[in-house]
């Protein structure tokens, strides 16, 4: 019997803790606290209660075991690996011969940097751009946001910079519940003397900890951020020298802002002037502050607009280029961060390297041996749009589960009931693979071994712990077999020939400026990680973005000014009365693929309950633990209630990983195209649990029953 204690990193979210595994002849028996290893983002080796169940989802009986092909929707037999391989490379290289445009391919923020490397280089081999992942839903107008400010879109600072902070103004982010581990440095800033303001329309586990808690009305961010600047600057409380040396388009906003006084904004918001007023000083005063947001900030029409003046408010403060201070968007999935580096995204090459600009293009096309497009490529949402019209034919999807995920469910599962060819590779069953012709079972990331990047831009090696079920296969590995099977077999990087994961990562330290020096040996070595840019072999990493200057082509950060208010493009009327926010819970990960697969999560978070304000439950004559039915112009989603005072009267909040998307809109915010997740109108009424099960029974199943011929 061999046993081994092996260091990995957390396949859940964005904090990127570190843990061990114990295994005994390659299969998990348990976990330890990774407490010995210095200067990791979970100090003390702590874990959420996800991290602590990490195991069992790796131990789910239906894990995917060897690859499938469908006969029928949701039918299918099992295939050898050399002829799904052969299937696949064959179809792709097809269509690309067409036109290349008709495939889109989807990277995936659960899985290593490496494979995310790997899926946006064949796309681009194959000559087109139409690569994107998860980021498009969640921090995407962050990144167009911030880039906008500041020249870039990271994380501006690190973990340590939220605990050295003396404000942390936290909005958008159920900091508490969704990155639990990460909380814990605020809570010491908090325990130092640090004052903690929370905007959110929903009471939650994180306004708890808050000096000064505003609750205002979901969409209605614009408002009230512009309302504090107003603050700010007429009190001038501003950082003036900063504003002078560093800043540009200060005048337009002092313009802008002229209009969202506190009174104004209290009509907007539904928060008290007073308290806004409060909210502003506090924030200006403290010398060293930190914003941190999420999916409440941007995943609206207006979400760019919403993190640029995040962005603006940090910069009048002066809170950029030094320690204690930044912007902190909390990076939502494990490697989100890292797969918006590796470039699973329609517009870039690895690095934020435009593939509009000819000189970048250029070294790619030196570098993989091949010409490429200049052509920006589609969105998540686009593609299904674009598959609607049958533009786009075939998927490959690697680590993603629309048709829980994306907004308005029931348009995807008709766009991808309309492909010609759908692939999906994934660790289990997902309600996506039942629109599958091709199944790939891939290796969960505990069973395989990568580097991957947390919200901190912190890279870290994570080793492989225990052995894949049955035939499941590393992601990097599979994408490199069907590369090789499509011709692009030579050695280098102008081909997919890799002996490991290491060697990818060789690939990408060559061509991404800021993981030049984030070398697998450094990686394997230090386990604490290190910081992109790292723009060398000896560089130490950086912990603060901009303390000389911007990426901004000046320098200098361009202030945002948006003058005009906007809330969400669907607001209550007659027919749709409430106004739909979605959310999440601290036990269930998303599309609760994995976590829905642990009796331990399930068993404390078995189901979902809609938020509803006591004087709207008296007037619907509705009760704590009723079967209600939501209902948007999209579809109907049934749900008990749970009465409370958390949510403002009109707002109705429903965490959406059961399946709440056949509710949301998918209206996008034009620049980020990120859709509206977080706001739309809604109606509800009490349902019978009889016409619930009924309803329930059109949902797409979270845990499909695939079925298995073998072959
Ligand atoms: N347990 C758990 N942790 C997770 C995840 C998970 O699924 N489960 N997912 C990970 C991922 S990928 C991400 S991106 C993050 C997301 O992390 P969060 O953004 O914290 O997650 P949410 O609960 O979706 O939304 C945060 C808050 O936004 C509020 N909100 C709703 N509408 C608005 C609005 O209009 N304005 C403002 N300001 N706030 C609003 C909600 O009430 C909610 O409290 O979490 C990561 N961590
Ligand atoms: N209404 C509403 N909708 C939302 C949101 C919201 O707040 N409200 N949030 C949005 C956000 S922020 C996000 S990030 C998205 C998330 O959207 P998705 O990324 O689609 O959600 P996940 O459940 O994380 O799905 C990832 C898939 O990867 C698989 N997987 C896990 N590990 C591996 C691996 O190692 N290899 C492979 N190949 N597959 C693996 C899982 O089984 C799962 O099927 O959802 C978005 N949808
Ligand atoms: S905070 Fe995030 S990374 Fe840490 S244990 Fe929980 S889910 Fe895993
Ligand atoms: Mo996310």
């Amino acid at each position: 019997m061999s046993e081994r204690l092996v260091p990995v990193v957390c396949p859940y979210c964005g904090v990127g803790c570190r843990l061990y595994i114990r295994s005994v002849d390659g299969y998990p028996v348990g976990i330890e606290y990774a407490k010995d290893i210095p200067n990791i983002s979970n100090e003390l080796g702590k874990l959420c209660p996800k991290g602590n169940a990490v195991v069992e989802y790796l131990l789910a009986k239906d894990r995917l075991k060897r690859p499938l092909k469908a006969k029928e929707q949701g039918k299918f037999v099992e295939i050898s690996w050399s002829e799904a391989i052969k299937e696949v490379a064959e179809r792709l290289k097809a269509y690309a011969k067409d036109d290349p445009n008709q495939l889109m391919f989807f990277g995936s923020a659960r899985t290593f940097n490496e494979p995310n490397y790997l899926v946006q280089k064949l796309a681009r081999m194959l000559g087109t751009n139409n690569v994107d992942h998860c980021a498009r839903l969640c921090h995407a107008p962050t990144v167009t946001g911030l880039k906008a400010v500041f020249g870039a879109g990271a994380m501006t600072n690190t973990y340590k910079d939220i605990e050295e902070a003396n404000v942390i103004f936290i909005i958008g982010h159920n900091y508490a519940e969704t990155h639990p581990v990460g909380f814990r440095y605020v809570l010491k800033a908090k325990e130092r003397g640090a004052k903690v303001i929370v905007a959110d329309p929903r009471f939650t586990r994180t306004a708890w900890f808050a000096d000064i808690f505003l609750q205002h009305y979901p969409g209605s961010d614009i408002a009230l951020i512009n309302g504090l600047i107003h603050v700010i600057i007429k009190e001038r409380l501003y950082d003036e020298k900063f504003v002078r040396e560093r800043c540009v388009g200060f005048d337009e906003v002092v313009a802008a802002v002229e209009k969202f006084t506190p009174e104004f904004v209290e009509k907007v918001t539904g928060v008290p002037a007073e308290l806004i007023i409060e909210a502003a000083r506090t924030f200006a005063t403290a010398g060293k502050g930190v914003i941190t947001w999420a999916m409440g900030l941007t995943q609206h029409t207006h979400g760019t607009e919403n993190v640029k003046l995040l962005g603006t408010l940090a910069a009048i403060c002066g809170y950029q280029g030094k320690e204690g201070a930044g912007c902190s968007p909390m990076r939502g999935q494990n490697n989100v961060q890292g797969a918006c580096d590796m470039a699973a995204l329609p517009n870039v090459f690895p690095g934020y390297q435009a593939v509009t600009d000819p000189e970048k293009r250029k070294f790619f096309e030196e570098f993989w041996g091949v010409e490429l497009s200049g052509e920006v490529g589609l969105t998540t949402v686009e593609a299904a749009y674009a598959a609607d019209k049958g533009k786009v034919k075939a998927y490959y999807v690697m680590g993603e589960n629309p048709v829980i995920s994306e907004a308005n469910a029931n348009h995807v599962m008709h766009t991808l009931e309309k492909l010609e060819f759908m692939v999906v590779q994934d660790i289990v069953p997902t309600p996506t693979m039942e629109y599958a012709d091709i199944v790939l079972p891939a290796a969960a990331m505990l069973e395989n071994e990568g580097s991957l990047t947390n919200t901190e831009r912190r890279v870290q090696w994570s080793f492989q712990a225990v052995k894949p079920p049955g035939e499941a296969r590393p992601d990097w590995w599979i994408l490199s077999e069907v590369g090789k099977a499509i011709g692009f077999d030579k050695t280098g990087s102008g081909g997919f020939v890799y002996n490991d994961a290491a060697d990818v990562l060789r690939e990408i330290n060559a061509c991404t400026p800021q993981y030049r020096g984030i070398t697998p040996e450094r990686l394997k070595e230090n386990l604490a990680g290190l910081h992109w840019p790292c723009p060398s072999e000896d560089h130490p990493g950086t912990r603060v973005l901009y303390k000389e200057k911007f990426l901004t082509p000046s320098g200098k950060a361009n202030l945002a000014a948006v003058p005009e208010y906007k809330g969400p493009v669907e607001m209550p009327d007659e027919e749709y009365p409430f106004l739909l926010t979605t959310h999440r819970y601290v036990g269930m990960y998303h599309t609760a693929t994995m976590t829905m697969r642990s009796c331990a999560l399930k068993k404390r978070w078995p189901e979902p309950l809609a938020e509803i304000h006591p004087d709207d439950a008296v007037k619907l004559g509705i009760k704590s633990g009723d079967w209600v039915k939501v209902v948007t112009r999209r579809g109907a989603y049934p749900i008990k209630a749970k009465v409370t005072r958390a949510v403002k009267k009109g707002v109705i909040a429903v965490p959406w990983h059961w399946g709440a998307n056949v509710l949301t809109n998918d209206a996008l915010d034009p620049v980020a195209k990120i859709p509206e997740t977080k706001a739309c109108a809604c109606n509800v009424a009490k349902i019978t649990e009889e016409e619930a099960r009924k309803l329930m029974e059109k949902l797409p199943p979270l845990i499909p029953k695939i079925e298995v011929v073998r072959g």
